[in-house]
């Protein structure tokens, strides 16, 4: 595999990778690891006993271990939603700023007059920069609602709302629900596991509902709907003759100033004078999704392969914004030709060459920084290139609207959009397609990349479980053959026939991780479609490989949604056991789902493939074989573990 060829490569280079110095930590500390170590002040750091009757059972100033670990907890949920909703205040930003003649235009009106429906905004003889800077000044409000409201997308089923405000939930504003997490959880304040874990429950619904929903809708605005298109997905995608320029990150703002700057004739030139045969463009990470939904961009890898890129000793420049960027680029790029570019004052790094954005003239600063990447191109050193062999066609692109029109629906109102529900609704309830799992979040340096993602799309898409994914998890997907059309033979037959007459893969590539928040736009249509609350559909959260703490946010807020959702790891939680009961078993009563940890990737989709059926069986949606089916796994399946 592409990896494995590249580790080799960096170990006969005498180069460090993530690789190598997860080997030097040795062992991770307990505590930490069990979510016990306390250093909100600084009579502390203070970590309490894992063993009963051994050791401090409570921090100095009388902390429990469940207060601990539940307020680490909330901060981690905290810093999670930040990340995302901070992005997406940035494409407010984008959008309040967007103007006919600048950087930023508007590229899909239509989804403009949608979504100022949703803000309740006439679009009606406006014009459409007026109407535009009028919904992303809404949008701004949902930050710091001054009045404690905020505008949910109308894909919110009314049940589900009901259910978060009798039990507490309902956010008043993003930025007051993270700011909210960081009060209470300072020396002296909250000191109660549940109520922590509503805070943190606030601030994922907000993030989820709101921030990460806006960073789609507005990007969607300025940059277009995606639109299935193909791509290719590994890093035999970098060119041999070509200036390869990576970028990675998250926001689209930066990546699409450059897939135009990149396309503008005077850089082309550049790059032929200097004896290059083009420019290839290429992503990782989230950035990748992004650019390849909208541009068909090639997708270099996902997270693990940020430093396998630099190894290949062909990137001229690895361009980057914010989130999910190793601080070791710096040092590692130095070992080559390649420029390493940070472009965000969120994100500077000791190292590395940093280019910010100019805000009045970004198409500019796109311009010099891929005026520094071509101009590097003679530098390269062809004694160090190895590119790797290995690429891989894949489809992407299935935004809300275009499922839509795969289906055969018309999008004028957001009733349209609920009615075009019913064929999906329809193989659902036949049972052709069993239930939806949405399959996200990252690599982590402690499980084999890309195993579980791989493991677990196997074996649902062969129980006819359709698969959605987003991040690195589609990515997973790409590389390996799961985006594509063919890939409905590896299905069951129901899948398999849903795929082929809608000539769909059984893998849905819907985006970045803020796109998960398509998936939550698409569950809300079908239970709306149906009248039931998303709770009681036919669909499961996973994060096998996850590592972030958007990640972790990321799944509060899925649960949140009441979908229940499976974690390849344990979080930091395993010290506080009232903590573990309220988030596999409490949270239940609260929003009618919750999570599971399963290490092994066969059990866990056991696990999900099981549950499904028992969803399907509660909306009286089973049939005898699959009763069968389910006793059958049910049989060969130990214990549910959450240590
Ligand atoms: Fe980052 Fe979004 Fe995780 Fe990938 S999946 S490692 S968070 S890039 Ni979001
Ligand atoms: Fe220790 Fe309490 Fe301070 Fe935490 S807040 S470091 S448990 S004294």
């Amino acid at each position: 595999m592409a990896a494995e060829q590249l580790i080799k490569k960096s170990d006969n280079d005498g180069l460090e990778t993530a690789w190598d110095r997860l080997a030097k930590q040795k062992i991770a500390c307990g505590f930490g690891t069990a979510g016990v170590c306390c250093r909100i002040c600084t009579m502390g750091p203070c970590r309490v006993s894992l063993k009963p009757g051994k050791g401090a059972e409570r921090g100095i100033c009388g902390a429990t271990a469940d207060v601990i670990v539940a307020r680490n907890f909330a901060r981690m949920i905290a810093a999670g939603s930040a990340a995302h909703s901070d992005h997406g205040r940035s494409i407010c930003y984008d959008l309040l700023s967007a103007a006919e003649t600048g950087d930023f235009r508007i590229a899909d009106k239509e989804k403009l007059i949608r979504t100022a429906e949703r803000f309740d905004i006439e679009a009606k003889d406006k014009d459409i920069y007026d109407l535009a800077h009028e919904v992303a000044a809404q949008g701004l409000e949902n930050f710091g609602s001054v009045t404690e409201t905020v505008t949910f997308p109308q894909s919110l089923p009314p049940q589900r709302l009901e259910r978060w405000k009798q039990h507490g939930l309902v956010p008043r504003a993003i930025d007051r629900e993270v700011i909210s997490i960081m009060h209470s959880t300072h020396m002296g304040c909250m000191a109660d596991a549940e109520a922590l874990i509503k805070l943190s429950l606030k601030s994922a619904i907000a993030d989820g509902w709101l921030g990460s929903s806006m960073a789609t809708e507005f990007s969607d605005i300025l940059f277009g709907t995606p639109q299935v298109r193909s791509t290719e997905a590994n890093l035999g995608v970098l060119e041999e003759n070509q200036v390869n320029i990576v970028l990675h990150g998250h926001e689209p703002s930066l990546s699409e100033m450059l897939v135009r700057a990149a396309d503008l004739p005077e850089i082309k030139a550049l790059a032929e004078s200097v004896g290059a045969e083009g420019i290839n463009l290429c992503g990782l990470c989230c950035t990748a999704n992004e650019m390849a939904m909208r541009h068909g961009v090639k997708i270099a890898g996902n997270f693990l392969h940020q430093e396998l890129a630099v190894v290949t000793g062909a990137v001229e420049a690895l361009i980057v914004d914010v989130q999910c960027i190793l601080p070791s680029l710096a040092k590692l790029s130095e070992c080559f030709h390649t420029k390493f570019i940070t472009t965000s004052p969120k994100a500077r790094i000791t190292g590395a060459l940093h280019i910010e954005l100019d805000e009045r003239s970004r198409l500019e600063s796109a311009k010099e920084i891929l005026n520094e990447a071509i101009k590097n191109y003679p530098h390269r050193n062809r004694d160090k290139v190895f590119i790797p062999d290995f690429k891989e066609k894949a489809y992407l692109g299935y935004s809300v609207e275009q499922i839509i029109s795969i289906l055969g629906g018309k999008h004028e109102t957001f009733q349209d959009k609920v009615d075009t529900m019913s064929p999906l609704v329809q193989v659902i309830a036949n049972g052709s397609v069993k239930g939806i799992a949405a399959i996200v979040g990252c690599n982590n340096i402690r499980i084999t990349q890309d195993e579980n993602h791989l493991e677990i799309i196997k074996s649902l898409i062969e129980q006819d479980i359709l698969v959605v994914t987003t991040g690195c998890a589609a990515q997973a997907a790409a590389k390996h053959k799961f985006l594509q059309k063919n890939a409905a033979q590896l299905a069951g037959p129901g899948l398999q026939a849903v795929c082929e007459a809608l000539d769909i893969p059984p893998v849905l590539h819907m985006g970045s991780c803020v796109d998960i928040s398509r998936i939550l736009d698409l569950a809300g249509c079908v239970a709306l479609n149906l009248g039931v609350d998303i709770s009681d559909l036919p669909l499961a959260g996973i994060a096998s490989e996850y590592m972030s703490e958007k990640a972790l946010t990321i799944g509060t807020y899925v649960v949140s949604t009441g979908i229940d959702t499976w974690l390849g790891s344990m979080p930091p939680i395993s010290g506080g056991p009232e903590v573990i009961d309220i988030l596999t078993n409490r949270i239940k009563d609260w929003v009618g789902a919750s999570f599971y940890v399963e290490e092994n990737p066969h059990q866990l989709a056991k696990q999900v493939i099981l549950r499904i059926n028992e969803k399907r069986r509660e909306l009286g949606l089973s049939h005898e074989e699959e009763k069968a089916l389910s006793e059958r796994i049910t049989r060969s399946m130990p214990e549910q573990q959450t240590e």
